[in-house]
């Protein structure tokens, strides 16, 4: 058997390389056994119309086709907080027909119970994804939503003239003394009490945005909307027994004051109502619908960079700090 001649430096090198090695393998799998989110669409019916049904692990929406609206947002408990209702005689008021998100082109586009949008989707039907993406076209209308784990994100591409993005529904169910709204300034105020003013953002959240989320007053959970920051006016007021709720709603009346496009409309629920409690979850959420700068990736995509990083490394040619960098992307998306 012939000596070996490797220098005692290079061996030192080559197994310090293989136990680094072996310990990104370790936390690999460790990762790999958790729980991965999904997000799964199916067509159903609603209210009697024909809808996507997207089921996420923070909400179940049902998605109008022809209305490009939302007919029902529920929680995981199961109630609905918009209960759109056209049944009876219709306009059935905001008992009913009213109701709804993101209600964006009156009488024309938006709204469940309106008719004559398309809406398709490419992806596939009953299977569990990382993303769904749904598009919805009425003449100059076109919008893009794209379901996530924790939210959902509207991209405005063109409108056939001014818009507003309304939430009018039912905050746990049922709109009570007890519920309140937070915006993104900090302002808590009752759904009994009417407001009207551009909303500002002074709180470190979702930063270059505006936002509002409705409380339950007795349900720890909320309803999140967040909006493109401006200076337009937005507005609130109840109007018995549903919120009325405006991003770009005029102080009275029914002015549309919006027209930028693109623009984007993200809504979800937050596991809270205290403040500074879901600040950090509609960060979170924020971050997780935009990703900003990059393309969000999908997880298998990101566990198989994170799998050849690690292969890389153990061959020599991912320096340490590459493929940390992977174990933490990847990490961190789960
Ligand atoms: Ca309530
Ligand atoms: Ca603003
Ligand atoms: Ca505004």
């Amino acid at each position: 058997m012939s000596p070996d001649l490797t220098p005692p430096r290079y061996n030192e090198e080559a197994m310090r390389a293989r136990i680094l090695g072996l310990v990104f393998f370790v936390v690999f799998f460790a990762l790999s056994g958790r729980v991965v989110a999904k997000v799964t669409i199916t067509d159903a019916t609603d209210e009697g119309i024909a809808c996507f049904k997207i089921v996420t692990d923070t909400a179940t929406y049902f998605y109008d086709k022809a209305g490009a609206g939302f007919t029902s947002m529920i929680d995981k408990a199961g109630t609905d907080w918009i209960n759109f209702r056209p049944q009876g005689a219709a306009p059935d008021g905001q008992s009913g027909w009213f109701r709804g998100i993101p209600n964006m082109g009156l009488n024309q586009f938006g709204h469940p119970g309106y008719t004559g949008a398309t809406s398709t989707t490419s992806d596939a039907k009953g299977v569990a994804l990382s993303k769904v993406t749904v598009k919805s076209t009425k003449g100059k209308w076109s919008v893009t939503w794209e379901f996530l784990p924790t939210c959902a994100m509207m991209t405005v591409h063109s409108v056939a003239e001014n818009y507003w993005f309304l939430y009018e529904g039912t905050p746990g169910g049922a709109v009570g003394s007890d519920d309140y709204s937070y915006r993104s300034n900090g302002s808590k105020a009752q759904l009994d009490k009417k407001w009207a003013g551009d909303i500002t953002n002074t709180s470190g959240a979702a930063s270059g945005t505006e936002w509002i989320y409705f409380a339950d007053g007795k349900v720890d959970r909320s309803l999140l909307m967040i909006h493109d920051d401006d200076s337009i006016v937005d507005q609130y007021y109840l109007m018995s027994p549903m919120t009325v709720f405006g991003f770009g709603r005029a102080a009275s009346g029914t002015g549309r004051q919006m027209s930028a496009t693109p623009a984007t409309l993200i809504i979800g629920f937050i596991e809270t109502r205290d403040y500074a409690t879901a600040k950090g979850q509609i960060d979170a959420v924020y971050k997780d619908a935009t990703n900003p700068g990059t393309p969000t990736p999908s997880l298998p995509d990101l566990r198989d960079d994170c799998d050849k990083g690690i292969r890389d490394h153990r061959s020599g040619s991912a320096a340490d700090g590459d493929v940390r960098a992977k174990v933490k992307t990847y990490r961190n998306a789960k």
